[in-house]
């Protein structure tokens, strides 16, 4: 990993570097055993699918810049919070919270900040879920809490999500006026769909096996 930092410092990013990894292991693993639970007691898998990544040098040094401050480690361990990144990607808006509520309350991981971007979408018509966590990693000596931001959203929040990031990159963060505004259209239609899938799979969640046989039944009187 190339990071412009002093060089007697890079055993201490590499340091630094196993923890975020640690990190988005041990989040890893919780995620997954909330979503095989959850496949148990509902039938359905909450999560659709999960990335992480270790945010990359340039995207951190960029980061360290922006917020003022020197390109050290203890800087980036203390201002950057997503060195350690974690996607989670749900089939339906209610899980988002679900998910978010089942992870805040487990005993070792301590939430430190939540920007809900559903309740409150940016102005550009971005929404997702982010929590900042901290996790302990258990080394052979000490235990270190580690960062670890976690961004929850539907497939069609991630969808819209990745073509804005594409837009904001292609045109330097100034996107010609009319596409800022079919992007904020495509924010509200995705809002409607994320509501319409909801709702069509609460009502199929309320079809028992009883009163679906009753349906069959209907259709072949
Ligand atoms: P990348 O390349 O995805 O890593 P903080 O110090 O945590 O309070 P920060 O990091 O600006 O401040 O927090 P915020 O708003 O939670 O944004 C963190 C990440 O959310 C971003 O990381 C993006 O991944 C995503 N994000 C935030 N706003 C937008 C948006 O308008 N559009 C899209 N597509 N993604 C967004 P990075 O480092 O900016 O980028």
């Amino acid at each position: 990993m190339e990071l412009p930092i002093y060089y007697d410092e890079s055993e201490e990013w590499s340091k630094a570097i196993l923890l975020y990894d640690s990190a988005l292991k041990e989040m890893n693993t919780k995620l997954e055993i909330l979503n095989n639970e959850f496949k148990l007691a509902h039938s359905y898998n909450p999560i659709e699918h999960i990335t992480s990544r270790i945010k990359s040098p340039e995207s951190i040094a960029k980061k360290i810049r922006h917020k003022n401050r020197e390109l050290t480690i203890e800087n980036i361990v203390k201002y950057v919070n997503d060195v350690a990144g974690i996607r989670v990607i749900c089939s339906f808006s209610s899980d988002i919270y679900r998910i978010a509520d089942a992870i805040a309350k487990q005993n070792d991981v301590k939430v430190l900040k939540v920007k809900d971007y559903i309740m409150c979408p940016k102005e550009n018509g971005y929404k997702s879920y982010h929590m900042i966590v901290s996790v302990p990693i258990f080394l052979s000596n000490n235990v270190i809490s580690t960062k670890v931001e976690i961004q929850i959203r539907t497939i069609a929040m991630d969808f819209w999500a990745s073509l804005e990031h594409k837009i904001y990159y292609k045109f330097e963060g100034n996107a010609p006026e009319r596409i800022r505004n079919d992007l904020r259209e495509c924010a509200d239609i995705i809002s409607y769909l994320d509501v319409k899938m909801k709702s069509l799979n609460e009502e199929i969640q309320g079809y028992s096996k009883n009163s679906l046989d009753e349906y069959k039944d209907g259709l072949s009187d």
